[in-house]
């Protein structure tokens, strides 16, 4: 028997909120939903067929009399027309601007009446939240959405105190699968990046925003390399890779950096890497510190948003203050000279992270917020 039926609105991008979105439905047709994603296009890890999952593409039209192509009001109507033909139960927008304004919106055009769940994932409360005009409508999508949640207790805070809002928010913590088989054996792979067997392997995995603080990373590398014989793989692409080229250069790194640009095989690199740094000056959760700890990757996060709440300091990693390279470093050095601390490390981020934050675990949650909303009238 078919189970509810349930429209995901989110970007089908690279980034940590696209993966969760689509992991979410995959798992939620093996759940029995009946899954629609409705996206500009296929979600980049809806790699192959899924029987119970449909995919619904929002087209753009672009008359020269539009300055910028309508999105927002092309995905508002394919929502809503999603809504019908489907006969859709919930709504699940992961962002709320402009996801789940889009999907408001569209609860008022359509004939069938929908519940909206809003997953907030941190960019729109902590960059777009400063500008007052979306201010307003981040308001407006948290009030009118049945139920909202947010990937930390940190962005869930943050959001009621800078938006001043009373109705509560659920955390409800991203989620990582126990990795598969990786497609290359750590030899071949260190034997292609021409890694030598007694060096380190950091590895840093971001979209090169300024937030990010690759720079930061660069500078701590740039230390941990006078003492222990390391390389450090950049994996990614963003508007700040030249300038961290730049920076590689003038530290003359360039024979231990390794730029790999966006790459689909992170469990490839993270399976030969000793140590996952995280540097960010804004970050709600840190999907990445995730998946380097489900591969047994210790890491070292900075004490901001939500990554407190994914590294466990002094047991799979550590915590330190943003911008402190001389802290970060130490720590960095510290671990990857002591065999048995990184053992000990790395056994526990494994067992971490799929303790706290398994797929099971936290896709049941979301159920239960969906049974609540449609329980509610
Ligand atoms: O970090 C980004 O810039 C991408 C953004 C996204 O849309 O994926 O990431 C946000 O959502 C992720 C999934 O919930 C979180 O793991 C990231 O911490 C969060 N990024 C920020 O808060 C800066």
């Amino acid at each position: 028997m078919m189970g509810k039926k349930i429209g995901i609105v989110c970007y089908p991008t690279v980034g940590g909120s696209g993966v969760v979105a689509t992991e979410l439905g995959i798992q939620l047709a093996e759940q029995q939903y009946e899954v629609h994603f409705i996206s500009t296009t296929m979600p980049f890890r809806l790699k192959r067929l899924y029987p119970n999952i449909y995919f619904h593409e929002v087209e753009v039209s672009n008359y020269p009399v539009f300055k910028n192509p309508p999105y927002d009001l092309a995905l508002a109507s394919k929502i809503a027309e999603v809504i019908d033909r489907e006969e859709l139960d919930i709504i699940h927008a992961h962002y709320a601007v402009p996801h789940a304004i889009c999907s408001i919106f569209a609860k008022q055009m359509a004939k069938r009446d929908v519940k909206i769940v809003t997953t907030l994932h941190g960019t729109d409360i902590t960059i777009l939240g400063i500008d007052d005009n979306l201010k307003h409508m981040i308001c407006y999508a948290i009030d009118q959405s049945d139920q909202v949640t947010a990937v930390s207790n940190s962005l869930r805070k943050q959001t009621e105190e800078s938006f001043h809002i009373q109705k509560p928010i659920k955390v409800v913590y991203n989620f990582i699968e126990p990795v598969k088989d990786t497609a290359l054996t750590q030899e071949d792979l260190k034997d292609k990046f021409e890694i030598k067997d007694h060096e380190k392997v950091l590895i840093h995995i971001s979209n090169f925003r300024q937030v990010k603080r690759v720079e930061d990373v660069i500078r701590v590398f740039d230390q941990v390399t006078k003492q222990v014989d390391a390389k450090l793989l950049l994996v990614g692409d963003g508007p700040e890779h030249t300038k961290i080229r730049d920076l590689v250069n003038e530290l003359d790194l360039n024979d231990q950096v390794l730029f790999l640009g966006r790459q689909d095989n992170i469990h490839d690199l993270l399976n030969i890497s000793d140590l996952k740094l995280l540097l960010s000056e804004k970050e709600s959760f840190g999907l990445v510190l995730l998946e380097a700890m489900i591969s047994g990757v210790p890491c070292i996060g900075t004490d901001i948003g939500g990554i407190p709440e994914v590294i466990a300091d002094g047991k799979n990693g550590f915590i330190c203050e943003v911008g402190n390279i001389e802290q970060i470093s130490r720590k960095a050095i510290h671990l990857l000279s002591d065999d048995s601390l990184w053992n000990q490390f790395s056994k526990y981020a494994k067992t971490y992270a799929y303790e706290n934050f398994n797929s099971n675990l936290i896709v049941r949650q979301y159920e239960t917020i969906y049974n609540e909303v449609l329980d509610r009238n």
